[in-house]
């Protein structure tokens, strides 16, 4: 859609359509996905002439009278199908995978479970580290770097728990051609790479406590279906890892950490998340108690766990051989030594894709202020054929002294002063990379004294406002503000209205298949989570004779979290569990889920 006149140049938006390599297509594109998406690409198109239309009210009223034209009608269409063509709600995978791309956050890369982050995907990640890092070098924490390699034999040294995760270690066999004499492990966590230096360096329960953390990548061959940010083979991760002389130390400092998860989730992401602890069943199998913070995907009704904060017990010094002298003896007197009391704790940039699949809309990726890497764009409106150079130059100018303005008092803000694109079709671009804010300038603007702003999260002329321009920089970063609280507002609604309280079995799994996960009275014993397991998947129906909704996804549910905060209502040895089969006593309320 050309707002300059007919002559402007065909615009295309960059292509960033590029699709994953077929056997990365979450399911791939069924011949149903096809027409939905081809149904989508319809309606895709239908709202951006809309929006195109809407942005060129402002351009001049004899331009915005005549509307689109036969050719910039073409151009409409075209423009749309760059833009995301399948609804979030018709094809879930395939619109996650067109906002990251299109939104120029993420590429696909040649090494299947592997993705490129692009500079907008790596500054939310990088905000993470500044105020993560913040938070844990306030804590007495501090940051290092240990090799990326694992020898075979300290791999090893934790075999009981490893055999679980052994078929996801990727080992180097070959130098070059050359068979190496022992093959070397890549990290797929560090514990097995830090210990044996932690044995080594810690003597004294004055060396204690002991807190390191890394912000690196780790390498797990998953064989599942690759997702980006949320299942790849290589992931960005910080992991933290301590040891502590007492149980109390350990155990404040996991809790510290939890809490400093939920914040980043809740104060940067605009996500909200539900603190809890892991079931036996579901904690790191090498430590004592696994707390985590668990999110919810509306889209799917599947929950997701967020990042975890591990107490490890004694478990990996008694492994390692991790001691100190009693502090409590007495000068000559001799003391078993202790085993220091150790946690670790890790959050990825699986944090990134959940936000992503929040918030997001069919227009494209809608990035929380506090993450986004440009918070405000300042377009050019009104300008026309009739449009002198030097009331172009001024408007430009004024432009150009609002992003100062802006910029000065700590925003993140860019103007587009590109030619030869059209106000619409520069709407649309910021659109699809999620910009917060866009404020639009034009000589109505400056004669008036004011921008109208138009916020990403609130579609059309409802999320629009004039702004004097004597107010801007207040009346901006409250804005922001804004947008932030009400992202986590609703996001935060609907997970609420998805956090089903559930006594009785019978509605268990039709409220899973109505996309909600369910709090439970359940028993903790791990055979039960297994039954409910079995029960909520949709092969119980054949295996078991539990009916079945048709709509019934095959997964079955797992437990996610006993959350910290627990309604009334469970009486011990009155309430039982809620399995039918179970028979045991409730002994807290526990959140079940499908879940990634
Ligand atoms: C995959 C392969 C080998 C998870 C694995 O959660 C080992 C493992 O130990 C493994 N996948 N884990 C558990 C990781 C525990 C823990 N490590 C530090 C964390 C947070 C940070």
């Amino acid at each position: 859609m050309s707002a300059a006149g007919d002559d402007t140049p065909v615009q295309t938006l960059p292509d960033r359509t590029q699709q994953p390599p077929a056997e990365e297509q979450q399911g791939g594109m069924s011949k149903n996905a096809a027409k939905k998406a081809a149904k989508a690409a319809k309606l895709a198109a239908d709202k951006a002439e809309k929006t195109a239309a809407n942005a060129d009210k402002g351009i001049g009223k004899s331009e915005a009278k005549k509307g689109p034209t036969k050719s910039s009608k073409k151009k409409i269409e075209g423009a749309a199908l760059i833009g995301i063509d399948v609804a979030k709600e018709d094809d879930f995978p395939t619109w996650y995978q067109q906002v990251l791309t299109k939104g120029d956050m993420l590429d696909y890369y040649d090494v299947s479970g592997c993705f490129i982050l692009k500079p907008s995907a790596y500054f939310i990640w990088e905000t993470i580290q500044s105020y993560f890092n913040d938070k844990i070098k306030k804590m007495g924490v501090k940051n290092c770097s240990f090799p990326l390699f694992v020898s075979e034999d300290m791999l090893q040294r934790e075999k009981d728990h490893i055999e679980g995760f052994a078929p996801e270690v990727a080992w180097v066999t070959h130098a070059g051609s050359t068979p190496l004499e022992r093959k070397i492990a890549i990290r797929p966590t560090s514990e097995t790479v830090m210990y044996p230096y932690y044995a080594k360096w810690i003597r004294s329960h004055r060396d204690l406590p002991l807190r390191l953390n890394q912000w690196n990548s780790v390498v797990r061959w998953e064989f599942k279906n690759p997702q980006p940010f949320l299942r790849t083979r290589e992931f960005l991760w910080q992991e933290g890892h301590t040891a502590h002389l007492t149980e109390e130390g350990a155990a404040e400092e996991v809790l510290q950490i939890l809490d400093h998860y939920a914040n980043i989730y809740q104060d940067l992401l605009a996500v909200p998340v539900v603190k809890g602890r892991k079931t036996d069943k579901e904690k790191f199998a090498g430590g004592y108690y696994t707390t985590t913070v668990e999110g919810y995907i509306p889209a799917t009704g599947r929950g997701i766990q967020g990042g975890t904060s591990h107490c490890l017990g004694q478990n990996f010094s008694k492994m390692f051989g991790i001691t100190v002298e009693d502090p409590a003896a007495k000068p000559d007197e001799k003391r078993p030594p202790l085993y220091v009391w150790q946690n670790s704790w890790g959050l990825s940039t699986r944090t990134i894709g959940v936000m992503v699949m929040i918030h997001s809309d069919n227009k494209g990726l809608v990035l929380p202020p506090r993450v986004a890497e440009i918070q405000v764009v300042i377009v050019p409106v009104g300008i026309t054929a009739k449009t002198t150079d030097e009331e172009r130059e001024k408007l430009y100018n004024e432009i150009r002294g609002l992003e100062k303005q802006l910029a000065d008092s700590g925003l993140r803000v860019q103007s587009d002063l590109r030619e030869g694109y059209s106000p619409g079709w520069k709407f649309n671009d910021w659109e699809l990379r999620g910009v917060p804010v866009r404020l639009e300038f034009g000589p109505g603007e400056s004669a008036g004294g004011y921008v109208t702003a138009a916020r990403r999260d609130i579609p059309g002329k409802e999320g629009k406002t004039a702004i004097p321009l004597s107010e801007l920089t207040t009346a901006i970063p409250t804005l922001l503000d804004t947008i932030h609280n009400d992202l986590f507002r609703r996001a935060d609604e609907e997970f609420r209205a998805h956090r089903k309280i559930i006594t009785n079995w019978d509605d268990f799994v039709p409220a899973l298949n109505d996309k909600n996960i369910c709090v439970i009275p359940h028993c903790l014993t791990e055979e039960c989570e297994d039954q409910i397991k079995e029960m909520s998947a949709r092969k119980a129906e054949e295996d078991l004779g539990v009916p079945q909704d048709a709509r019934a996804p095959s997964m079955g549910a797992k437990s996610l979290c006993i959350p910290f905060e627990q309604p009334e209502g469970i009486v011990p040895g009155v309430t039982k569990c809620t399995n039918p089969h179970c028979g045991r006593f409730a002994e807290k309320w526990c959140l079940f889920g499908r879940s990634y």
